[in-house]
């Protein structure tokens, strides 16, 4: 069942735009200066649905500022359906990304992430999950290679304060899918 989830969940590259950049190691994001384009502590990133033919699905864009309450942010988000939110540190602090899907709540094929942008691999220490994304797993390396663990809630919500000692700052791609 899980194979088969797998093949049929959206994925998305975070960052379409630098492809070539997502594919190479994470050794240049502890070595490199933050870059310009990706200023800012705090993103929103809206998946598209998932096309027929398609593995991956686009990024519609990606946008980020200093404060994760700055209007950009909030418009970014507006109109689509909150799905995801990484955290950098455990109990949801430092910076964030949140993640967000244009045809609705996480269904039983779900969303996902088969590229987390370079800057936030190996990253993750918590997380929440909204609208229905009540499964997540999250994987080392990217398109899914490693399973580290699933978490799983039964209501409309996840919230996972600390990943564990073991799957912390591992995270390269992630699903998340409908119980
Ligand atoms: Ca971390």
């Amino acid at each position: 069942m899980r194979t088969t989830l797998r093949v049929l969940a959206a994925a998305a590259a975070i960052l379409v735009g630098l492809a070539v950049t997502a594919l190479t190691p994470a050794v240049a994001a502890t070595s490199a200066a933050p870059k310009p384009a990706a200023a800012g502590q705090h993103c929103v990133v809206v998946l598209d649905k998932l096309r027929p033919g398609q593995t991956n699905s686009r990024v519609l864009s990606r946008t980020c500022a200093d404060r994760a309450d700055a209007p950009a942010l909030t418009t970014a988000a507006a109109s689509s359906t909150l799905l995801l939110v990484l955290y950098e540190h455990i109990n949801y602090g430092g910076a964030s990304t949140t993640i967000t899907g244009a045809y609705g709540p996480c269904d039983a094929e779900g969303y996902g992430v088969s590229a987390l942008v370079s800057s936030w691999r190996n990253r993750v220490s918590s997380f929440k999950g909204f609208n229905y994304c009540n499964v997540v797993e999250l994987f080392d390396g990217i398109n899914y290679a490693r399973s580290l663990q699933i978490y799983g809630a039964g209501g409309s919500r996840l919230d996972v304060a600390w990943v564990g000692s073991y799957a912390n700052d591992k995270t390269d791609s992630i699903l998340m899918h409908r119980q």
